[in-house]
C-alpha cells in the first residue's frame, strides 16, 4: 500500500438513522497539505488504496461512509475530517458528521455543547444536546437549477431541480413511484437510470459539479413525518438515513420556491423510517440548514491489514 505503513487501524462504527460510518481513530495514512481540501487531494493521491481497505468488501460495504479525522486548519474546531465511500471522497456528509460527534462523545472527546469541524466544503458547526442527539449548521444550500426535464430509457420524461447541500443532487418530486421500503430494488433501478442519464447528458451542479446523489420524494409513512425519500449515493446503494446533505438541498429548493419559510420545521422521513428535522437559517443572504438526528455506536475494533492477504486493500468493485 503505497507510502502506508500500518497494519492495524482503530475505527469506530456508528449508524445515525441506519446509514453507518465509520471512523478512524488510529493508523491512517500521513496527509501533506494546508487546509482540509488539500489533505482530501493528498489522501486521494497517494494513500487511495487505504481508502479502499477500510470501506471495500471484506472490512466493509457500498452503504458505509468512512471519515478520516486529520488536523483542522482553524484551531477552533474539535477536528477536520474526509469522508469517503467505496467509489470517491464525499465534500460532506450529513449522517456522518452525526455519527462523528456520537463516536467522539463515546470516546470522552465532545461533550454537550456546540462544535466546529472541518471538512473539505466548509466548517460545520455541531450541536450534541443533553439528550445525545446532534444538530449540525451545513454549509450554505442553494438551487442551481429548477425543473431540469431528462428522458429516462425505460420511465420517461423525468423533472428534477439540481442543488447543493454539501454534495449534489437531482431532487425529484414528481414521479409515478411508490416512495416504500418494499420497493427498494425498484426504486434503486429508477434512481441508476436517472443517474446515468445525467452523466450521458453531461448535466452537473456548478463549475462541472458531478451530481451523484438523486432523491426521490413521497409522502410521508409516520405521523408527524413532512415526507419520505429515498436517496441514491455515489456507490449505487441507497442511503438508510433521511440524509443531511439532500435534505438540505431540498429545503433550499423549498424555501426558493416559498413553500418553507426560516425557522418552519421539515421531519424528513426515509426509506427505512428514521428521521431528521430541519430547518432553515438565513445569514447575510446564505441559506444554512440546520439538521437534527441522533447516532448509535455499533462497534470499536481494530482492522487488519495482513501482509500476504489477496483482498488486504479490498475488493475494488
Ligand atoms: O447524510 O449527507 C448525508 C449522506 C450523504 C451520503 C450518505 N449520507
Amino acid at each position: 500500500m503505497s507510502g502506508f505503513e500500518g497494519k492495524e487501524v482503530q475505527v469506530i462504527d456508528s449508524h445515525t438513522g441506519g446509514e453507518p460510518t465509520r471512523i478512524i481513530i488510529d493508523g491512517g495514512p500521513p496527509l501533506g497539505g494546508v487546509t482540509v481540501a488539500d489533505r482530501r487531494d493528498s489522501f486521494r493521491k497517494h494513500h487511495d488504496s487505504f481508502r479502499s481497505a477500510v470501506v471495500h468488501e471484506p472490512r466493509g460495504s457500498d452503504v458505509l461512509v468512512g471519515g478520516l479525522l486529520c488536523k483542522p486548519v482553524d484551531q477552533a474546531c474539535i477536528t477536520g475530517v474526509i469522508f469517503f465511500n467505496n467509489v470517491d471522497y464525499l465534500n460532506m456528509c450529513g449522517h456522518s458528521i452525526i455519527g462523528l460527534v456520537v463516536s467522539l462523545q463515546f470516546l470522552g472527546l465532545a461533550h454537550p455543547g456546540e462544535h466546529r469541524i472541518e471538512t473539505p466544503a466548509g466548517t460545520i458547526t455541531a450541536r450534541l444536546h443533553d439528550s445525545g442527539e446532534v444538530t449540525f449548521r451545513n454549509v450554505a444550500s442553494n438551487r442551481y437549477k429548477k425543473n431540469v426535464a431528462i428522458d429516462v430509457e425505460g420511465y420517461g420524461r423525468v423533472t428534477g431541480d439540481i442543488a447543493w447541500g454539501g454534495n449534489w443532487f437531482y431532487l425529484v418530486s414528481e414521479h409515478d413511484q411508490t416512495v416504500a421500503a418494499n420497493r427498494i430494488d425498484e426504486l434503486t433501478d429508477f434512481t441508476r437510470a436517472i443517474r446515468r442519464k445525467l452523466d450521458q447528458q453531461q448535466i452537473t451542479g456548478k463549475d462541472g459539479g458531478v451530481i451523484d446523489h438523486i432523491g426521490l420524494f413521497g409522502p410521508p409513512t409516520l405521523e408527524g413525518a413532512n415526507s419520505k425519500n429515498f436517496v441514491l449515493c455515489p456507490s449505487g446503494a441507497y442511503d438508510r438515513s433521511p440524509c443531511g446533505t439532500g435534505t438540505s438541498a431540498r429545503l433550499a429548493c423549498m424555501y426558493e420556491d416559498g413553500t418553507l419559510k426560516e425557522g418552519d420545521i421539515w421531519r424528513q422521513e426515509s426509506i427505512v423510517g428514521s428521521v431528521f428535522e430541519g430547518m432553515i437559517e438565513v445569514s447575510g443572504g446564505e441559506i444554512c440548514p440546520r439538521i437534527t438526528g441522533s447516532a448509535y455506536i455499533t462497534a470499536m475494533s481494530k482492522l487488519i491489514l495482513e501482509d500476504g492477504d489477496p483482498f488486504k486493500t479490498g475488493i475494488p468493485i
